[in-house]
């Protein structure tokens, strides 16, 4: 049977969601990521800022020197997930099979759904609709037979558009298109190919299979089916997360141990209030540090008891990081937590009471944080933070929040 799918993305998201809490900045070139001489990296680009060559991972010190005039952005983290529900809970209107991927793209499987809600081109063009009615940003949308070629589709169609390829025509609309847009094809594989003399997708299709797999392996098989417009893989929802992490860049390298507590103690309670959203706890607790050269290290511990208590995941992080302080050889540039080794609420054995009061303690918390903003209610230890970041609604605004599981 044919399938019908649909892949939807949210056009230059972090800067059109900037744009939504500060309208001043249309039609602007734009980077969210820091200030233009931080350390970090370009995470969204404006379409207008890309026409100077900016793009998403380059060094904003580099975006700085191409677009002086661009405004530099840290970002509203809080701000993008909400937006980001709010664009998945759309879409789940649609059709209950639905592969979310990342913050701000998915796949749907429309295969089926007419008799409900129309032609594929029709809930397209309602999705779309809707999206800029309730979030007021726009979506680019393709539609195919595949995953492959409705993200093909919706990149092509960048922004605000709306490509649909219909069935049978899947290897003539890929045929004149780079190799590099297909999903799998990097730099490196992109470079062998030119030394064969392929550069378009359609060349790539009239090459022989036992050729690409002398060359590439397995993968010159999935080449092979790509480049031909064919992909089999089905729309499911991603794996539930096995670990959830947070971690930060410093503003600059540090070793000021009081400084790294607080951020270790800050960055557990992140992760804790996450777990216990989740309905679930954790056995393995994992410490990340980077030195300033870039060296990173990680330490794990498995704790006797599972637990989303941030009292006894900090105990635990904060027992591999005097570990790793009493041996540190440069400042660091990162710190991170995470917890791993998940169970669900129903494999718990009875609690004994000081388990039981740290975890009626932190219900309360949640609440609080909830209800009042994240900062609203701290242990002593984070207080020192104030000096160093200002909070927002949903905590300190770190100069490189981490959106990691
Ligand atoms: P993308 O959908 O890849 O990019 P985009 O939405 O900014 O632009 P486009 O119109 O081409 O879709 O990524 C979504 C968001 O994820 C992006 O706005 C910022 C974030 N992101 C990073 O933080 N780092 C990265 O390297 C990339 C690629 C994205
Ligand atoms: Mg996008």
């Amino acid at each position: 049977m044919v399938r019908c799918i649909l892949h939807a993305d949210l056009d230059a998201f972090f800067v059109s969601v900037e744009r939504v809490l500060n309208p001043s900045l249309r039609g602007k070139p734009v980077v969210v990521g820091g200030e233009p001489n931080g350390r970090g990296v370009v995470a969204c680009a404006s379409y207008e800022a890309r026409a100077f060559g900016l793009h998403a991972g380059m060094p904003l010190t580099t975006a700085y020197r191409l677009c002086p005039d661009a405004i530099f952005l840290t970002g509203h983290f809080s701000h993008y997930r909400d937006a980001s529900e709010k664009f998945m809970r759309i879409l789940s209107d649609y059709s209950p099979q639905m592969e979310s991927l990342g913050i701000d793209e998915a796949y749907l499987d429309l295969t089926g759904t007419e008799g409900l809600f129309g032609t594929p081109h029709q809930v397209a063009r309602r999705i779309k609709e809707r999206i800029k009615a309730e979030l007021s940003i726009t979506a680019s949308i393709g539609i195919g037979s595949s995953k492959l070629v409705a993200k093909v589709a919706s990149d092509l169609s960048k922004p605000d558009g709306l490509v649909e390829v219909a069935p049978g025509e899947e290897r003539a609309f890929l045929a004149p298109l780079p190799v590099a847009v297909l999903p799998g094809v990097g730099r490196q594989t992109e470079r062998v190919l030119k030394g064969m003399g392929v550069t378009t997708i359609g060349e790539l299709a009239a090459l022989l299979l036992p050729l690409l797999t002398d060359t590439f392996g397995v993968v010159g098989e999935a080449l092979h089916r790509h480049a031909r417009g064919i992909d089999r893989s089905p729309v499911e929802p991603p794996a539930p997360a096995q670990s959830i992490s947070r971690s930060t860049t410093f503003p600059e390298d540090t070793a000021d141990r009081p400084f790294l507590r607080a951020m270790l103690r800050y960055l557990t309670e992140r992760v804790c209030a996450e777990l216990r959203q989740e309905g679930k706890r954790a056995r393995c607790v994992t410490l990340t540090l980077r030195y300033a050269d870039f060296e990173t290290i990680t330490r794990s511990l498995t704790l006797r008891e599972v637990t989303d208590a941030d009292q006894v995941i900090f105990e635990a992080g904060l027992n591999l990081l005097e570990k790793a302080l009493s041996h540190m050889r440069e400042r660091l540039r990162l710190i991170g937590v995470g917890v791993s080794g998940f169970v669900g609420e129903w494999q718990l054995n009875m609690l004994d009471s000081s388990s039981l009061r740290l975890e009626r303690l932190n219900r309360v918390i949640d609440c609080l944080r909830n209800r009042y903003g994240f900062t609203s209610i701290q242990v002593g230890r984070t207080l020192l933070l104030r000096h160093f970041f200002p909070s927002e609604e949903r905590g300190y605004l770190l100069k490189t929040p981490c959106l990691s599981r």
